[in-house]
């Protein structure tokens, strides 16, 4: 794949080729930890992918290995820049933005998929949970830190978590705090499938790739008819927001708006009541 860059960040990497979006979270020192502006970026970068109608698919990953050899995808908010309301941006100002991103990753009405090598924790293994699909590498290991660390995530990180491995499994990865390999986390219903850490990419361009040649719109009606299971009247909104674009494609649509414009009775007598 010949990844050409879209825009220069400070904290994420953006790239596309053939109707793919890749963004990784740059921080390996950190094991990829996000602060606001990490956030603020891939909110960016995401805006951007649902704008181009081109890109069909948005992976998300984390750029490693980091000079110690250990990969992340995202180790969660940045503990060091925590202040008493949230993680602090460069003004002092505190944030919990990661929310409004979860919230982007969902309703995006493209198809997004993990990349994970290394460490998902925290903040950052919601942020995997949230995207439609996720290739592990066979290094990968998946974890909530909240209770160790003073913090929980009580949206989609608790609630969608019990719907993915069921409330059992959801709590014990909350109340436990433990650490799950790649296998773990397949065995759970957690992630798609396996590889190994140097197919992961190819592993991603090849899901895709075969997702690329599918309808965009079925695609598009799907994912949000998913999400309308779990997010009440938002979920609801972002389903029939669907059946209108579909609707205002149609004559029968179309009509309506053409009277208003000719300044006429619409003549909807012509579009049958189909059974
Ligand atoms: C990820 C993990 C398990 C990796 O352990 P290890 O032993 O491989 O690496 P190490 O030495 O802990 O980390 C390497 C460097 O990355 C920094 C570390 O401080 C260390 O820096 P230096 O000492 O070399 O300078 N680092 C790693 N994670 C960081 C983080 N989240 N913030 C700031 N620096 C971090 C291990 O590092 C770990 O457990 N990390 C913490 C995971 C965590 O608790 N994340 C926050 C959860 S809360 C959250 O994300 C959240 C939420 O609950 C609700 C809303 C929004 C966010």
């Amino acid at each position: 794949v010949e990844w050409q860059p879209v825009r220069t960040y400070e904290d994420i990497q953006y790239h596309k080729a053939g109707g793919i979006a890749k963004i990784a979270i740059a921080r390996p020192h950190k094991r990829n930890a996000f602060r606001p502006r990490t956030v603020v970026e891939l909110f960016d970068a995401f805006a951007d992918a649902r704008e181009d109608p081109q890109i069909g698919v948005v992976l998300l990953t984390g750029v490693g290995p980091h000079t110690d050899g250990k990969y992340a995808f995202c180790a969660g908010g940045d503990q060091s820049v925590r202040g008493t309301a949230g993680y602090l941006d460069e003004a002092g100002v505190p944030r919990l933005n990661v929310l409004d991103l979860q919230r982007a990753i969902r309703s995006l009405p493209k198809v997004t998929i993990a990349l994970v090598a290394g460490y998902a924790i925290g903040g950052g293994h919601v942020l995997h949970l949230l995207c439609d699909l996720t290739i592990a590498a066979d290094n990968a290991i998946f974890g909530q830190t909240g209770p160790k660390v003073g913090s929980f995530d009580g949206g989609f990180g608790a609630s969608y978590l019990a719907r993915v491995v069921g409330h059992k499994k959801a709590r014990e990865i909350w109340f436990l705090c433990r650490q799950y390999n790649a296998q773990q986390a397949l065995e759970m219903g957690l992630v798609n499938c396996v590889v190994p850490v140097a197919d992961l990419e190819a592993e991603g361009v090849r899901w895709a790739n075969e997702i690329l040649e599918k309808s965009p719109t079925a695609i598009r009606c799907l994912k949000a008819a998913f999400n309308a299971d779990c997010d009440g009247q938002a979920g609801l909104q972002e389903l029939a927001g669907n059946a209108t674009m579909l609707y205002y494609m149609t004559e029968e649509g179309t009509e309506g708006k053409q009277a208003f414009l000719e300044k006429r009775s619409p003549d909807f007598r012509q579009y049958p009541w189909r059974p």
